[in-house]
């Protein structure tokens, strides 16, 4: 990055600062990935430069004919991915993706029912301070407090009670597989459109290994850069009937020009995940959490839900005393990045909330397995048992560094 180097410092030793964290701290957010060279690439390709309103082969501007390669090869591809009738790339999140359907469906004042952000749920499901909440009456469905497991009876009740227009499924922080035919039959039975948002799991359902909402849901939403290691993003899914009124209320709707260097770094993370590699990367990120899960526990932490199906864990840090803002400050100090997160009925406001999420999809990008996950919970204990010893929190800061050199940001054994 000459060039950038020369035109730019200030901004080239923030990017190298921030090069540096990620190479030497340990990644454990659960939204978070490393995308490829090949990815990054694309994103930072002359595509930036192009306008191209509208869609592959009636755009609003001349000169598209290769950018329309591109988004063609990313629909195909996605489509092939989660064999899906109708795909559009070009929302630039996944709230955008949310809003979009959410437009499609819905007129101000009908009712939304979403998981609660305080359960897991995500703020573009109906949360008050979030668009979905203020244009819209919004019900929210939670889990159990015993198994911390969607609590289905409640949520019929709510369906039966409500009637909303939209159920959306899917979260933020919730371990567990969700049960995308069982939420199918009641929004049929209420007479719901249901959306699934698969931000968090897309990269898990694209290989297989968690059931596919496709068949039970009328819209599918997700972000590109979670467990499915794209560039940031987002996409929507859907039967090819819906196809027409969610590609106008992407655009001209909600969005102008597409980003079209990130739809090619979308298209280059598509055809990654359909590599073989990506199915074992998938199995490894899971085998991961599991194996975290149950170190933990074997340590006498306190798990919600009792462990994990997917990418994620929740520690509830009630039992020994913490609050997450002080378990995630005191991480941080070690070279260990997590976030503070609230757990089922939280007694604590968000900014300070009683748990830590972990998450394993950027340490297994690095190439991590089992062996190290159990170094890495050592070092989480050790930071956890005394959170206000500097001293002790810059030992284990250095020894993540050590550790952390081993591992490239993206491992060879997912290029192929
Ligand atoms: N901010 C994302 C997450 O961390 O889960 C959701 O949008």
């Amino acid at each position: 990055m000459t060039s950038l180097a020369q035109t730019d410092p200030e901004i080239f030793a923030a990017i190298e600062q921030e090069r540096h964290r990620q190479t030497h701290k340990l990644e454990l957010i659960a939204s978070e990935n490393f995308v490829s060279e090949a990815v990054l690439e694309a994103q930072g390709s002359i595509l930036t430069h192009k306008y191209a309103e509208g869609y592959p082969g009636r755009r609003y501007y001349g000169g598209c004919e290769y950018v329309d390669q591109a988004e063609n090869l990313a629909l195909s591809r996605v489509k092939q991915l989660f064999h899906a009738d109708y795909a559009n790339v070009q929302p630039h999140s996944g709230t955008q993706a949310n809003m979009a359907v959410y437009f499609a469906i819905m007129a101000p004042g009908d009712t939304i029912m979403g998981m609660d952000l305080a359960h897991g749920g995500h703020l573009s499901h109906g949360a008050v301070k979030n668009f979905s909440g203020q244009l819209y009456r919004s019900v929210t469905y939670g889990v159990r407090r015993v198994t911390g497991e969607v609590d289905f009876d409640t949520l019929e009740g709510l369906l039966r009670e409500h009637r909303p227009k939209v159920l959306v499924a899917g979260a933020s922080a919730y371990p567990r597989i969700l049960d995308f035919a069982r939420f199918g039959r009641l929004a049929r039975q209420y007479e719901a459109y249901l959306l699934v948002d698969i931000a968090h799991i897309a990269g898990i359902i694209a290989a297989g290994l968690h059931p596919s909402p496709v068949p039970e849901a009328d819209f599918v939403t997700s972000t590109t850069h979670k467990t499915l290691r794209g560039p940031r993003g987002g996409l929507i899914l859907a039967k090819e009937k819906y196809g027409k009124i969610l590609d106008n209320q992407i655009f001209p709707g909600i969005q102008g020009g597409p980003l079209m260097h990130t739809i090619a770094a979308k298209a280059v993370a598509f055809k990654e995940a359909l590599r073989s590699s990506f199915k074992r990367y998938q199995q490894q990120i899971l085998t991961n959490a599991r194996t975290m899960a149950e170190e933990f526990k074997q340590r006498g932490y306190s798990l919600i839900s009792g462990g994990t199906d997917n990418h994620l864990i929740l520690l509830d840090l009630t039992p020994i005393d913490l609050t997450g803002q002080v378990a995630e400050k005191a991480l941080d100090q070690a070279g260990i990045t997590v976030n503070k997160n609230a757990i089922p009925y939280d007694p604590r406001p968000p900014m300070v909330t009683s748990g830590i999420r972990i998450g394993t999809p950027a340490v297994t990008t690095r190439g991590m397995k089992e062996a190290e996950m159990r170094v890495i919970v050592e070092l989480i204990d050790q930071a956890l048992s005394d959170p206000h010893d500097s001293d002790r929190l810059q030992r284990i800061r250095a020894q993540v560094k050590d550790f952390c050199h081993q591992y490239p940001l993206f491992s060879p054994e997912w290029e192929t």
